[in-house]
Formats: C-alpha cells, structure tokens, sequence
C-alpha cells in the first residue's frame, strides 16, 4: 500500500477485516516487521485517539515512532506557493516535506480542512503535497476530507457488534456549536458502501455530502423515518458541505436541538447501538444518557483505533523494500 486515504487503497474489506480479527487475537504477532524502520507522525490539528493509538500501533509492529506538532515547537509552515514570506512563517512545506521523508519510513499526516476554499479542501492540496514530495508512504490521519483510520475501526466495531448478517446502519447529522470538517462522514460513507450494510443517511436539507463518498445510499430528511429499524446510530456533527449551494461550505445552516441524539430518538431504532468517533461534546451531540448506555459502543470503537491503525500500518511495512 502506497498510500492510505481511500477505502480502494485496502483493497478487500473481507480480507482487511479479516487481518484486523488476527491482529486483535495477537497483537504483537508482526513484532519484528517494524524492526528498524521509523514512522513520522505530522500534526496540523490537535488530537487524542488518533495520536495514542497510531503510536500504540507502531509500538506493536516494533517501529520506532517520531512525532511532531508542527504549531509547537517546529516552524510556522508556509503552504501556498508564489508567496513573499515576508510574514510569520519561515519555512515552506515544499522544503519541510521532503526532509521530513529523510527521517523515516512511513509519514502519517493530519490535516484538517479550513473550511474557507471548497475546491482547495477538497483536492486535498496538503496530502497530495505528502505524497508527491515526501517519497515514502503516506497515512492519513485525517485529512481536508478523509479519516479512513476511523472509518476502518468504525467497520471493524459494526462487524464486532452485528447480530444481523446485514445491519442497517445510520449515519445522522447532530448539532454543534463550532463548524466541523466532513472527513469523518465521508469515509464512514465511503466505506460502508464498500461493506455489506444498509446505509441510511440523515440530516437537514442543505448538509448533502459529496456525492463522491456517498455514492447510491439513501439519504432521508426525516430522522425519525431514519432511525426506525436501525441496528447502528452513527452520530456526526458536520459544516456543509457545499455540494448544493457552494457559497456555504464550510458554514453552520442550523443548530436545531431537536436532532440531538436522545433515549426518545434511540426508541425509534430496532435496540441500536450508539456510535461517535469522539471527541464529543454531550448535549449536543448527544445526551449523556444515550452516550452511558449499555447500547453505547464508543469505547470499544475507540479502541479498534489501535487495530485499524495496526492492519495499515503492517500492510505499509510489508511493501517497503
Ligand atoms: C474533528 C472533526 O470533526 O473532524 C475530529 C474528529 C475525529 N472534531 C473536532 O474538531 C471537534
Ligand atoms: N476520533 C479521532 O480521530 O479522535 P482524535 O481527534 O482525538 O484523534
């Protein structure tokens, strides 16, 4: 594997589920694979699981580990090019990624989206600056539009907890107080119509994601008609995503109460489990007695971080010569 940003770069979800269940038996199985070989963990964004458990994973394949919070401590990194850096920035990403490919093996990258320029997101200028300049494998740890590693452990859970061989699966918006990238919507879209659920999508007209990951499923402005039969409740906050009217992308269109999860709205569902990538923030989102509930899943999904972050991470070092 090259790179790590689409569910395509998997391959197989049978057989990546598959390498996830052998890992989680042993988890130290691929100790020596990493022997000698490095992974540089780059962070544009603050983070909690991500960072633990992309480390943890390293740990386990035997890699050494370096990480760097590029606003603390290293320069202040001009992204743009045809710029006089006359301002606050002294380093260019241009010279600051390939040296940055000279310290390791594998670079892992998160970068959220500034939810100010759509196509400039959307074309993941950032990653695809990693990719093409770093020359080592490139792992996405949350991009302008992806969080694949989430989306792994996401599906790794679902298939953990299903009692139905194909359950149905239901993304919904929730509200919150500050404007939130799609990345995490988009690769639990994309990769669920990779896997073999029925996904429903829910939210406010106006929240549309890009067609790009969401592909056929069903999307249904009624929440209530959503939840009903569900066996998964995936919450999500998200800012538009722009596909209907440009003009608003990366804007807040409602902050509507009503589509906060609750126990009245976890009623509607077939005994669903609840789902939240984390961080969230309760009372928004959802409330703390649907998130404490026997049928909350978080914790679990939280800790197939370090699984999903493993199979990719194994995967990589397999392919390096
Ligand atoms: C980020 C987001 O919504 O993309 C990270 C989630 C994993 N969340 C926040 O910034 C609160
Ligand atoms: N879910 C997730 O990626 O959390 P962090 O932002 O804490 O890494």
């Amino acid at each position: 594997m090259k790179s790590f940003i689409n569910v395509s770069d998997i391959g197989l979800l049978s057989q990546a589920l598959a390498e996830a269940r052998e890992i989680k038996n042993d988890r130290y199985k691929y100790q020596e694979l990493g022997r000698n070989k490095t992974l540089l963990m780059i962070f544009f964004n603050n983070s909690l699981r991500t960072r633990l458990s992309t480390q943890k994973a390293a740990m386990n394949l035997g890699m050494n580990v370096i990480v760097l919070d590029v606003n603390q401590g290293a320069w202040k990194l001009e992204t743009e090019r045809g710029v006089i850096m006359n301002g606050d920035k002294s380093e260019h990403l241009l010279e600051a990624i390939p040296v940055m490919g000279c310290y390791c093996d594998i670079i892992a990258v998160r970068s959220f989206a500034g939810l100010k320029d759509r196509d400039y997101d959307y074309a993941e200028t950032v990653v695809q600056q990693f990719i093409q300049y770093s020359g080592r494998p490139v792992m996405a740890m949350e991009t302008a539009t992806v969080h694949p590693l989430q989306a792994f452990a996401d599906l790794i859970t679902i298939e953990e907890y299903k009692t139905t061989a194909r359950p149905k699966v239901v993304l919904t918006w929730a509200p919150h107080c500050r404007a939130l990238p799609q990345a995490v919507p988009n690769s639990f879209a994309e990769w669920m119509n990779a896997a073999d659920v029925d996904l429903v999508i829910t939210h406010p007209k106006g929240y549309e994601l890009d067609p790009k990951f969401t592909g056929g499923a069903r999307v249904e402005y009624d929440q209530k008609k959503a939840f009903e039969g569900a066996h998964f409740i995936y919450a999500k906050n998200w800012s538009c995503p722009g596909v209907t009217n440009p003009e608003d992308y990366g804007k807040i269109l409602t902050d509507d109460p009503t589509w906060t999860v609750d126990t009245g709205h976890m009623s509607w569902t077939d005994n669903a489990r609840f789902m939240h990538c984390l961080p969230v923030r309760r009372g928004l989102i959802v409330t703390d007695d649907v998130i404490e509930s026997p049928n909350s899943i978080v914790i679990p999904e939280a800790a197939n971080r370090e699984i999903s972050a493993t199979v990719v991470l194994k995967r990589m070092l397999e392919e390096l010569v």
